[in-house]
């Protein structure tokens, strides 16, 4: 293979372990803390969760444990967007059995929760894993979105563990995927199936994250990705002076990524979608205010400017959510009627019939483009496929109105020219930072002494992630503690409840202090691509939103 330069340089890159994860298997041992609850629903989480519910969170310690030595057969699945480190938990996971016990072995599923049920599964040896180490992308074995939730498919999925005698399946997923990692550890509890449950908080959307979750790895690589990315727009919209850039960034329904992106680069705007909907903001009214800055700037002769705009955004302001909640359940409980129409006139006037007369106007003024999107397949888990809703056009075609009429009214005299990005895609498989090198590396290890231990229903974690890796503190959180129920598919379901930007949080209100200055000014900061090598400030630092919350 003709492998670039950082490639062969990263098969070098040992990545940091916290201390107590560096010490021999037989002398790593758990404290357990008190029985814990769910986030909200307690009560109907606990009648779905009666196994899993109100076990202890784990923290690993030094003590002599010799039970860490058993022999262990693990599958692993990687579960749905790539986010970069995935490779490293599986390299975390491998080393950490085979310190255990050299003659572990550990089974990859291939293409996701899918590859578990239909039973594809590949062995990882040491050859294997190595030409991983330290890479992006989740290739090794492939990722996909399969939910795991008809009878027919937790029955598979024990019969497999049950055929290759797993003493437990690894799920490297988001909130999603480790709902399923719950469901699936219920289930094999329920029905005697000698196999644990291990998730592994993954995302570049960074709402996997609570008290004891600090960061789902790889939000540390794809915002350092985006802000390298956006810093090089900046820089090209001062210099030829003629562009107003909009760009779209993904993250689905949170707006992590957008804040943590605006924190590094001090755009002219950065919309974060819980404060859209906090404040109750129209779309117009939120274009307005797009406008004043472009309005203010273009007086001081500076017609161009950079807007982030978080993936998710329309389904935070209020009159979408509600067209969005509405169209969910009228595709979900027509989806029959629905399917069988053949194109998308017809489907179109299918869904107007279905909706509230409000509804159905907002509906009906949407540019086509979008009215469309906004009914394309929801994922597996219902989710609206947010990157394929193209807001920032929607954005640019009405701030363009209304930049007309106000130079009609004299208000304005400026020259508008727009370019419309998404960067989503782009940073989901880079070569994980150092940050997400480590990070990754210890949690597949902890996902390793949590198997060992004999736990089952529990998130890897590894925390106090603001200090240097030897002090972080690695064990296991309950999944159940994360639960709520939500609406889903028209139907009210369990699910780990997603972490939205805290508008009272400091990294919110960091931004909030500066955006007036950044609105009129050209304050642009230029963080530049992702640093392997090189001194410590450069190259190990997490993201801001972290070192913020951990002040
Ligand atoms: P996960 O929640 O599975 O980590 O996926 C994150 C994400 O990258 C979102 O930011 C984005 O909206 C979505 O995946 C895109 O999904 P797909 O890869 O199926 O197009």
């Amino acid at each position: 293979m003709n492998l670039s330069a950082l490639h062969k340089a990263r098969y070098t890159y040992q990545p940091k372990l916290p201390a107590i994860l560096q010490a021999p298997a037989d002398s790593i041992t758990a404290s357990l803390g008190e029985p814990t609850t769910s986030v909200g629903d307690q009560a109907a989480v606990k009648a779905i969760f009666a196994h899993q519910y109100g076990k202890p969170i784990i923290s690993f310690r030094q003590g002599s444990n010799p039970a860490m030595t058993r022999r262990l057969t693990v599958g692993v699945i990687l579960s749905g967007g790539q986010a970069p480190g995935g490779h490293n938990v599986i390299a975390g996971l491998f080393d950490g059995l085979k310190k255990g016990n050299p003659a572990s072995s550990l089974l990859g599923f291939r293409g996701g929760p899918g590859g578990l049920t239909d039973d594809q599964s590949v062995a990882l040896d040491a050859a294997t894993i190595d030409q991983y180490r330290n890479t992006g992308g989740f290739d090794i074995i492939g990722s996909g979105r399969t939910k795991i939730e008809t009878p027919e498919q937790f029955a598979k999925a024990a019969g497999v563990a049950r055929d290759r005698k797993l003493d437990a399946v690894v799920v490297i997923g988001g909130d999603d995927s480790n709902t399923n990692a719950a469901l699936l550890a219920e289930y094999f509890a329920a029905h005697d199936v000698p196999c644990a449950v291990i998730g592994v908080p993954k995302t570049i959307d960074g709402d996997l994250k609570n008290e004891y979750i600090e960061a789902s790895f790889g939000f540390d690589t794809a915002t350092k990705t985006y802000s390298e990315l956006i810093g090089n727009i900046e820089r090209d919209a001062a210099s030829a002076r003629k562009y107003w850039h909009f760009i779209k960034l993904m993250g689905r329904s949170a707006s992590h990524i957008a804040l943590e992106c605006a924190l590094q680069c001090q755009p002219n705007v950065c919309l974060i979608s819980e404060e859209v909907e906090q404040r109750r903001m129209t779309l117009a009214g939120l274009c307005d205010e797009i406008c004043a800055a472009i309005v203010t700037r273009s007086a001081k002769g500076l017609d161009f400017g950079v807007v982030l705009i978080p993936e998710g955004l329309i389904e935070f302001i209020p009159e979408f959510k509600d067209l969005i909640s509405a169209l969910n359940d009228y595709l979900a409980h027509q989806a029959a009627a629905y399917a069988a129409l053949t194109d998308d006139d017809t489907r179109l006037a299918f869904v107007a019939k279905g909706l509230s007369v409000n509804l159905a106007s907002l509906y009906a003024n949407l540019p086509r483009d979008i009215r469309l999107q906004l009914i394309m397949d929801r994922d597996p888990h219902g989710n609206v496929q947010v990157s394929r809703i193209e807001t920032e056009k929607l954005i640019v075609s009405i701030v363009e109105k209304r930049l007309a009429e106000l130079k009609k009214q004299g208000d304005y005299k400026g020259k508008f020219s727009s370019q419309t990005h998404f960067f989503g895609y782009e940073g989901r498989c880079a070569f994980p930072s150092n940050f997400d090198a480590d990070y990754c590396y210890a949690l597949g290890m902890s996902a390793w002494a949590l198997i060992a231990g004999g736990y089952s229903g529990y998130l890897s974690s590894v925390r106090q992630l603001d200090q240097s890796a030897a002090h972080w503190q690695a064990g296991g959180i309950p999944l159940t503690m994360m639960m709520n129920i939500e609406r889903r598919h028209g139907s009210d379901k369990p699910v780990i409840k997603k972490a939205l930007v805290e508008l009272e949080g400091k990294p919110f209100q960091t931004f909030a202090a500066a955006r007036a200055v950044w609105a009129v000014e050209t304050s642009y900061r230029f963080p530049g691509a992702i640093q392997y090598y090189g001194p410590s400030e450069v190259c190990d630092q997490p993201t801001e939103t972290l070192k913020l919350e951990k002040r």
